[in-house]
């Protein structure tokens, strides 16, 4: 077997003891525009950007390799898998989010997809991150809510999200993520992220519907250890280094507190 490194997890435990936030782009390769790619990389890492997430739950166009090959060419940036099923594994990447769907009843997003990935995975340098993800309502059905057969969390139901992320560390997984998917109506509301938050040791992943610093402010405040923007970049250009202040700020206020 071969050793496996456990830098980012690692990493995101003794952020998460320090109070330290930080900030992920969802890269959608089929959103992608490969032409300006490189300047929105070299924006990223002049912002601060911490991890890049490759994939996303439905993908047409085959552009991972390509995308983490930019990514390793223009940013020391960890490219982190965010795979929708076991055909988004690309080993070339540093990481994969190994996501099991624990707010779904879907065998197939449990743990069928994962032993089909398993002896790939077992071959490849990719660090895992055993990832508990959980969708959770946000005013529309969105496409990850389709395409993987899952009801979400309501968003009402603190106390749902709460037992779902306590039973996930329970039976071992590492991080969590609270998604309301992508380009969703309402982000997750504050009482569920903190409800997660306070229930587990585990960092908190949150993402869906962020489009604004304040709505990524709120995230952090409420207990969010990364907070995840995809859609929003793609509209509008301004709210990277917008997210990326805002995240420093909470950082630097960390500090002070300390
Ligand atoms: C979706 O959490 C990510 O899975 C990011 O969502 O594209 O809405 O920012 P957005």
């Amino acid at each position: 077997m071969q050793p496996k490194n456990n830098k980012i997890a690692a990493l995101l435990q003794k952020k998460r003891v320090e109070q330290k936030k930080s900030f992920a782009v969802l890269l959608d390769p089929d959103k992608v525009d490969f032409a300006s790619f490189p300047e929105l990389l070299e924006k990223a890492m002049a912002c601060g950007v911490d991890f890049f997430f490759v994939g996303g739950s439905l993908v047409t166009r085959y552009a991972i390799d390509q995308m983490v090959a930019a990514i390793h060419a223009h940013t020391d940036i960890p490219a982190i898998l965010f795979p929708g099923n076991s055909l988004h594994i690309e080993p070339s990447a540093d990481a994969i989010l190994l996501l099991s769907l624990i707010s779904g009843r879907n065998p197939e997003l449990l743990i069928g997809q994962h032993v089909i990935a398993a002896p790939l995975l077992r071959q490849s340098k990719l660090e895992i991150l055993p990832t508990g993800y959980m969708l959770v309502e946000s005013g529309k059905l969105t496409t990850v809510s389709y395409i993987s057969g899952t009801i979400p969390i309501p968003y009402d139901k603190p106390s749902v999200a709460a037992c779902t992320a306590m039973a996930g560390e329970m039976l071992g997984l590492k991080l969590m993520y609270l998604d309301a998917g992508s380009g969703a109506q309402y982000a997750v509301p504050e009482a569920i992220i903190s409800a997660v938050s306070t229930a587990t040791d585990t960092p908190l992943i949150v993402g869906g519907g962020i489009d604004s610093g304040e709505k990524a402010y709120a995230a952090l405040k409420a207990g969010a250890d990364v907070v995840v923007i995809g859609n929003g970049i793609e509209r509008n250009p301004l709210l990277l280094p917008e997210i990326a202040q805002c995240v420093k700020a909470f950082n630097q206020k960390s500090v002070k507190v300390v």
